[in-house]
């Protein structure tokens, strides 16, 4: 049945309906199945993301219609639909009236993704108008609270040098708490890695417990705050709850120092919600592993790394993996920045939409996956500052040198890049940056061609 007549609106203005500030406009790339008319098609996709089905039922009335979600803009050739949704669609809380992000999805990604005449379709981006955007939660902290605990310029604090304890699984709860100190002594932020929690050869109980000693006894030697991002990802929230009052009782004086690290694309929008509104003191860790199921560019439905990054600003999460722009090991390239900036500016431009963020916080991009001293000159070069959280497991603890080392060389990079310096000029002055290059020779082989003569008389120094 074609219902372009009713749920298809082409004679409509983006910038009117942006000013009008009365719908959430999404962009998707759309492909009908074979035989299927794309008008038709897509204002069945809006009517089944809005107030229809595939028939006209006989209950429908005026203000049913008033409240329809339009096609207003198509193009068959590259395969763009676009689609204004009506803010008064979108769910509220009970309790307090605000926006949930559930809601969201489960109109415009939501039975949208199984329809039986459309190939496929996946969101790129969205608009919120300033009606909506207010409704959300967003960040409570950020890097700047960071910055504070490690008592750094509160607005271009640097790189916050971090890793991911290694390996994966497998350390008891003794050997995990001396690799916290071990990088703890170069470096400032250590996170569990994703699958990290309360496995039964680490109780997370006694693993926090000797991390926390692990905090002191390295802030002791060292002089200087030391952050840690706890995993508390769990399906139930009083467990997620649980986990959270645990951990900040036991660092005790030190829970500011503590993030909380969220799974937030299996455990899904409440789990993200919860540790935002149960713990607003705390930086929220928004980790996406898993993401790359629906926004990996191989896969043509559900939506792309920028709408998820876009979501988890609303949210209000506190950082969130962005990826490496195509300088680490994950999917990904240099447009990536866009995300960043995205997340970290009040005014910004994704693919499709601006978006005036209108003063809500700023998440940070924290920037993962196969990192290390040698990848980051040039990353940083793409994204054009250094003001994010790095977090480095590989690149830590696969230096030649121990975690220490590792942790040293990763804020030597940044100095060398932020002082202007040539990264093997630099190393000749700093023997853990050297020495990275030994232990990731083929990086090394890749980005600086004849570093080894050009080393040979510092590394091989002792
Ligand atoms: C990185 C990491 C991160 C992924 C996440 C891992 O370890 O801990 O979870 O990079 O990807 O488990 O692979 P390495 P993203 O530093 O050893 O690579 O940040 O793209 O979500
Ligand atoms: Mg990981």
């Amino acid at each position: 049945m074609d219902q372009s007549n009713r749920y298809a609106r082409l004679d409509l203005d983006e910038k009117q309906l942006i000013a009008d500030g009365r719908h959430v406009l999404c962009a998707y790339i759309m492909k009908p199945k074979a035989g299927y008319e794309y008008l038709s098609t897509a204002a069945h996709f809006a009517a089944e993301s809005s107030t229809g089905t595939n028939v006209e039922v006989s209950t429908t009335d005026d203000f049913t219609r008033g409240v329809d979600a339009l096609v207003y803009e198509i193009d068959p050739d590259k395969e763009i639909m676009k689609i204004a949704y009506p803010v008064e669609l979108f769910d509220r809380n009970i309790t307090d009236g605000r926006a949930m992000i559930c809601s969201f999805l489960t109109l415009t990604i939501g039975n949208n993704q199984g329809m039986g005449d459309v190939e496929y379709a996946k969101m790129h981006d969205f608009y919120v108008p300033p009606a909506y955007l207010r409704l959300f939660d967003g960040p409570a902290m950020n890097i700047a609270d960071m910055w504070r605990v490690l008592g750094r310029d509160v607005t271009h604090g640097g790189m916050v040098v971090g890793t991911i304890i290694k390996p994966k699984l497998g350390l008891r709860p003794k050997p995990f708490a001396d690799a916290c100190y071990e990088f703890w002594l170069g470096g400032d932020f250590i996170k569990n890695d994703e699958p990290q929690g309360n496995q039964t050869f680490a109780p997370l109980k006694e693993t926090i417990a000797l991390v926390a000693d692990a905090m002191k006894r390295a802030q002791d030697e060292t002089g200087e705050a030391k952050l840690f991002s706890a995993n508390i990802t769990a399906d139930d929230p009083f467990e997620m709850i649980a986990r959270g009052e645990y951990i900040l009782e036991t660092f005790g004086p030190n829970a500011d120092h503590v993030a909380f690290l969220v799974d937030g694309y299996v455990t899904g929008p409440a789990a993200i919600t919860t540790c935002r509104r149960q713990f607003p003191g705390q930086f929220l860790h928004y980790h996406r592993a898993g993401h790359g199921a629906v926004t990996s560019p191989q896969s043509m439905r559900g939506y792309t790394a920028f709408v998820l990054s876009k979501m988890s600003r609303l949210q209000g999460a506190s950082g969130i993996h962005t990826g490496t722009m195509g300088f680490g090991k994950m999917e990904g390239d240099a447009a990536d920045k866009d995300m960043a900036f995205m997340l970290e500016q009040d005014s910004a431009e994704g693919p499709f939409y601006p978006q005036e963020w209108l003063g809500m916080k700023p998440t940070t991009p924290i920037i993962s996956g196969g990192m290390n001293a040698l990848r980051l000159p040039g990353f940083f070069d793409n994204l054009g500052h250094s003001n994010i959280i790095q977090t480095s497991g590989g690149g830590a603890f696969g230096h030649l040198d121990g975690g220490t080392a590792g942790a040293k060389s990763l804020r030597q990079a940044q100095d060398a890049w932020k002082s202007g310096v040539d990264l093997i000029e630099y190393a000749r002055e700093h023997r853990e940056l050297a020495r990275a290059f030994e232990s990731f020779p083929h990086d090394a082989d890749t980005l600086f061609p004849g570093w080894r003569e050009k080393l040979k008389d510092v590394v091989a120094a002792e």
